[in-house]
């Protein structure tokens, strides 16, 4: 006994046709017209589009940074990303300082035993002695097949040149991919420790200490690695025409390079969000900063285009007012590595947030919300407006992740033999983005007021239903750890 997906419109990243999905166990065993329904479940997707469950390859659940944690663990953050027709994600181990690469997964395995829905992990190298370099090619025999170097964040997690070309040459060797957050950290800081001599110390100033080309020459110095090196590369959080453009010169000259933008660079902006009065810009601080619409402009070119191949989110979720009013109940105290409701252990506690930085835009915790609204803003944003195909927004949105971080074609598309992660996407549905109805444990939302029209109506995890109109299905330690590849495309 299955389920049956009848009258539905599956979209792929190469095709919309309208046919029967029968799913046995957990994967989808026939696709055709007309399938008998024998007795199975029936789902009626008249009217609705069949599509394989998101994957959001770049979050920070349970981030320790900034003075603070991020909000979304992998229990609360699962469920608010299945509501938005997210299935899988990768999240960043970070290594110890100090510490080796098994620490940190030892911890992020943890981290990750509420899962609700499937994931991997990426391993953010921060501390690469020899004993280190040794170690990961283990990773790769761990199925966490991709390493992350940060170019920026001087003192936290940054590393120099030499670490990202011994690591590219290691990777290279096999088969693992390399990311980098590509900011040249060394140059923000002159800018950041400047601008606060000057007093300039209001949200919108983390903007001037981050601008486009920091981001740009980062971005090929790291490119031009990947060609010296071979070694595959992705670019995240992606977010202006320098950084695009550096991309777009490795790709022209054979490198194996790749990038992906995340959805809010396509909307937010420095000089309404940013630059809102008072302290309320502090919203939207993130690293890279949001930039303004003519960037916008250049990152819709680079996903139609193929310059870009993947929209993510970077989600990394802190409390604007440090956990007060109704999402009070979800602020926890991290006591000897376990997360506990603070209720129990001491009631005055708040998990601090963005206020951690009025006065100082350098104390400001970086991050965003977004896991729970990708999918929706980019068909509303994307497809609404003619700017995307509805095949190519699974491309960047569900096949490409599965495609490059080798998990595909397990995860990423709806063929036979794929794990039974389907979106039911109802095109004509409408839906107000806003904190009052979101299910991340955020006091704002990004989008707050934001009419999207196209929306996940029901949300299957390898056959299993996760979501149903407003209705939650799922269960803790339901969801599994993904194993990936090496020698994954580059696309
Ligand atoms: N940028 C952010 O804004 N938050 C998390 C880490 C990062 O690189
Ligand atoms: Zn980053
Ligand atoms: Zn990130």
């Amino acid at each position: 006994m299955g389920t049956l997906f009848k009258n539905g419109t599956i979209i792929t990243a190469s095709d919309m046709i309208q046919a029967d999905v029968l799913v046995e166990g957990e994967i989808v065993t026939l696709i055709g017209k007309n399938i008998p329904s024998r007795g199975h479940e029936v789902v009626n997707a008249k009217g609705k589009y069949l599509m394989p469950g998101g994957i959001d390859v770049h979050t920070h659940l349970d981030l320790p940074f900034g003075g603070t944690y991020s909000n979304d663990d992998f229990d609360v953050g699962h469920k608010a990303a299945a509501f938005g027709g997210t299935t899988m994600h990768i999240d960043f181990v970070i290594q110890p300082k100090g510490g080796s690469l098994h620490d940190g997964l030892k911890t992020w395995r943890e981290k990750a035993k509420p899962a609700q829905i499937d994931y991997g992990f990426h391993m953010a190298v921060t501390d690469l002695r020899d004993d280190v370099l040794a170690e990961i090619p283990s990773m790769a025999a761990e199925g966490v097949t991709s390493l992350k170097l940060f170019m920026a964040y001087k003192g936290v997690f940054q590393v120099d040149d030499k670490t990202l070309y011994q690591a590219m040459r290691v990777a290279a060797d096999h088969g693992m991919i390399v990311m980098v957050h590509a900011e040249n950290g060394d140059v923000e800081e002159q800018l950041r420790l400047q601008l606060l001599a000057e007093g300039k110390t209001d949200p919108v100033w983390h903007y001037s200490s981050r601008p486009p080309e920091i981001e740009g020459e980062a971005t090929n110095r790291a490119v031009v690695m990947s060609g010296m090196t071979g070694c595959a590369l992705y670019v995240v959080h992606m977010t202006c025409e320098p950084a695009v453009d550096a991309l777009r010169r490795g790709r022209a000259a054979g490198y194996p390079v790749m990038g992906e933008t995340c959805v809010q660079y396509f909307h937010i902006t420095r000089d309404k969000h940013l630059g809102a009065p008072g302290f309320e810009g502090a919203k939207y601080v993130c690293s890279p900063p949001v930039r303004n619409a003519e960037h916008h402009a250049i990152l819709w070119q680079a996903v139609r285009d193929g310059t870009l191949q993947v929209v993510s989110t970077d989600h990394c979720d802190f409390w604007y007012e440090g956990g007060v009013g109704p999402w009070e109940k979800w602020s926890k105290k991290h006591n000897g590595g376990n997360w506990v409701e603070y209720e129990a252990q001491d009631p005055s506690y708040r998990r601090p947030g963005k206020e951690l930085g009025k006065g100082n835009f350098a104390k400001i915790p970086n991050g965003l919300p977004g896991i729970e609204d990708r999918m929706m803003v980019m068909w509303h944003l994307g497809v609404n407006s003619g700017k995307i195909s509805p095949t190519r927004f699974v491309e960047l949105n569900c096949t490409n992740p599965a495609r490059i971080f080798g998990c595909y074609p397990r995860k990423g598309t709806i063929a036979v033999g794929a794990d039974a992660d389907i979106v039911v996407w109802d095109p004509k549905k409408t839906h107000t983005l806003s904190a009052k109805t979101h299910h991340m444990r955020c006091d704002y939302n990004l989008y707050e007021g934001m009419k999207v029209k196209g929306m996940p109506v029901m949300v299957f995890q390898r056959g299993k239903k996760l979501v149903d109109g407003d209705a939650w299905h799922g269960s803790n330690g339901s969801g599994q750890f993904i194993a990936r590849q090496t020698h994954a495309p580059v696309i």
